[in-house]
């Protein structure tokens, strides 16, 4: 190779403008939300196989992948709302351990004392202590987010929320997630309230498809 050869290619990559980039969100796919768990939403593990199948996808694509988790310290005050769940370094915290979420991104949240942290907007890398979720799909040039998880009705309608407020073209993966339905048809109202916020409903084999 000759060295002007060498010099254009350096050229391209000084100058090399990023593409925007594909982000998946899982959410909360923790035990305690999972059959079983603390905080079982109906059918929780359900999520599991569509999600890894996106997981695999937004990987031969180079989509950036995230996975949220809750992550409260023992004494919450969000413990007077729900059952505890998703204590720090407990077992019902962990992963399902069928998710393939071994490559992605982990975002913490929740962790303060007096926090919900529904969204997983309100988590920041690296055991909590790093970026928030914002500034790491900014730094990715991510401008569109797919998301799925746990649960319909809580993290998984305020993750997607702060995404289409924040900018982000936002799907949801109707069929990669459950609700916790602690009133009938809480699901299908967040659904409907997602949709009404500009969110667009999508299933997992219509990403797949193409
Ligand atoms: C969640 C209730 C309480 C969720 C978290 O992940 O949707 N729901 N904490
Ligand atoms: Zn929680």
């Amino acid at each position: 190779m000759t060295f002007s050869n060498d010099r254009s290619r350096i050229e391209e990559s000084d100058h090399q403008v990023q593409q925007p980039r594909k982000a998946l969100i899982v959410v909360d796919v923790q035990n305690d939300f999972c059959p079983g768990g603390a905080l079982a939403v109906g059918k929780g593990d359900e999520v599991v196989a569509p999600l890894n199948k996106m997981i695999t996808y937004a990987e031969e694509h180079d989509w950036v992948v995230v996975v949220s988790r809750d992550w409260h310290p023992s004494n919450s005050k969000h413990f007077q709302k729900w059952p505890p769940h998703c204590i720090q370094n407990t077992p019902g915290a962990r992963f399902h351990h069928q998710l393939d979420y071994h490559g992605a991104e982990v975002i913490s949240k929740a962790m303060g004392d007096n926090e919900d942290g529904y969204s997983a907007f309100d988590g920041f890398t690296r055991d909590g202590q790093g970026m928030s979720l914002e500034e790491f799909l900014s730094e990715n040039d991510v401008s569109e987010v797919y998301v799925g998880g746990l649960a319909t009705d809580y993290c998984v309608k305020a993750t997607a929320i702060d995404s289409v407020y924040r900018g982000f073209r936002t799907h949801l993966l109707i069929d990669a997630c459950r609700a916790v339905d602690a009133k009938d048809g809480d699901g299908e109202r967040a659904i409907n309230e997602m949709k009404s916020e500009g969110i667009d409903l999508m299933t997992t084999e219509e990403v797949l498809r193409g």
